[in-house]
């Protein structure tokens, strides 16, 4: 028996890097622990394993998946129970945004932020493109950074085409296990190159990407980084965007507005339109921002068109 961290899964087969670094193709077992989790695919990138190795055909055996410390999932469609685990046993997950070229809105930021909270990750905001902001851009990022530091979300400052921030990238990647999300051409593939030119992944000029259709890859693949660590770069933001969120809860996910929430008068406020709502109150002050707020506002009403339409 030996012990290894899947880095790849396609279909029925897994890419086990074992402890001692070398990668192993394994098939599961017919039947394993899953730890009760209804999923479509039993093992994910990120699952530790124990694994037998068939000695003459350098393949192996999963026999056991250890208990994950986290993992996100996908629903596989919107009726159906089963989920689809995208990744598992992530430390945390950095969420690639441009203020250009594209530009990213801040609805599609928050959204994931308040997704990392549900998942209790930790989230780490990189403003990349840098070289492409002039005084103006600049000026907001400043403002944004210190908004969104004073939340708690660290950010970083990057630019894959001077290699800026890089280096400070690898020391927060080393030994751990980390997500990268991020819209389609906002330079993820380039910045992971940029940490790891042995990686070699393909990247897209911005203007290619509606001609060529979006995502290609459906399945999440981890990377090694020969600096330390790993890196999940997922196909779009597709699962990491989206979790089941009871409306009540949506608020919890914001950390400022929660803390506010606490002196609301009423204990189930939802900071729409109740009287007495502290909530409201910051964000007049200018202690909540408003563009935080009003992301709170569109997952609260989006998620009351989509889910449990039943119950309104
Ligand atoms: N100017 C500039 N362009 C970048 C930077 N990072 C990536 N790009 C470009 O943005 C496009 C999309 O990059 P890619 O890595 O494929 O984005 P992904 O879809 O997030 O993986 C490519 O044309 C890159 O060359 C950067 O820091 N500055
Ligand atoms: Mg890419
Ligand atoms: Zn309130």
């Amino acid at each position: 028996m030996e012990k290894g961290i899947v880095i790849k899964t396609t279909g029925s087969w897994h890419t086990v890097l074992a402890d001692n670094s070398i990668t192993v193709p394994c098939k599961i077992k017919g039947k394993i622990r899953t730890h009760g989790i209804r999923s479509t695919n039993p093992v994910a990138v990120g699952d530790r394993v124990k694994f037998d190795r068939l000695e003459n055909e350098g393949t192996g055996i999963i026999t056991e998946i250890l208990k994950r410390k986290n993992y996100i999932i996908r629903k596989s469609s919107k009726l159906s129970k089963e989920s689809h685990v995208l990744a598992a046993n992530l430390d945390q997950a950095f969420i690639m945004i441009s203020l250009v070229s594209p530009r990213t809105t801040l609805r599609f930021l928050d959204r994931f932020l308040a997704t990392s909270e549900a998942y209790e990750i930790k989230a780490v905001i990189i403003f990349n493109k840098t070289d492409l902001y002039n005084e103006q851009v600049i000026d907001e990022m400043k403002e944004l950074r210190e908004m969104y530091g004073s939340i708690g979300y660290e950010s970083i400052e990057t630019s894959a085409v001077q290699k800026k921030g890089i280096s400070k990238l690898q020391a927060m990647m080393n030994n751990k296990i980390n997500l990268i999300a991020g819209n389609s051409g906002v330079g993820k593939s380039t910045i992971i190159n940029a940490m790891d030119p042995s990686l070699n992944l393909k990247t897209r000029a911005v203007s290619e990407l509606h001609a060529t259709g979006k995502h290609t890859t459906t399945f999440s693949e981890m990377f090694r980084l020969s600096s330390g660590g790993f890196i999940i770069d997922t196909p779009g933001i597709k699962g990491f965007g989206i979790i089941d969120m009871d409306r009540e809860e949506i608020s919890h996910f914001f950390p400022e507005i929660f803390s506010a929430s606490k002196n609301c008068q009423y204990y189930n406020c939802l900071h729409i339109s109740e009287p007495g709502c502290a909530v409201k109150t910051a964000v007049e002050e200018n202690r909540i921002s408003l563009s935080r707020y009003e992301s709170y506002l569109s997952l609260y009403f989006e998620d009351k068109g989509r889910y449990r339409n039943s119950k309104y």
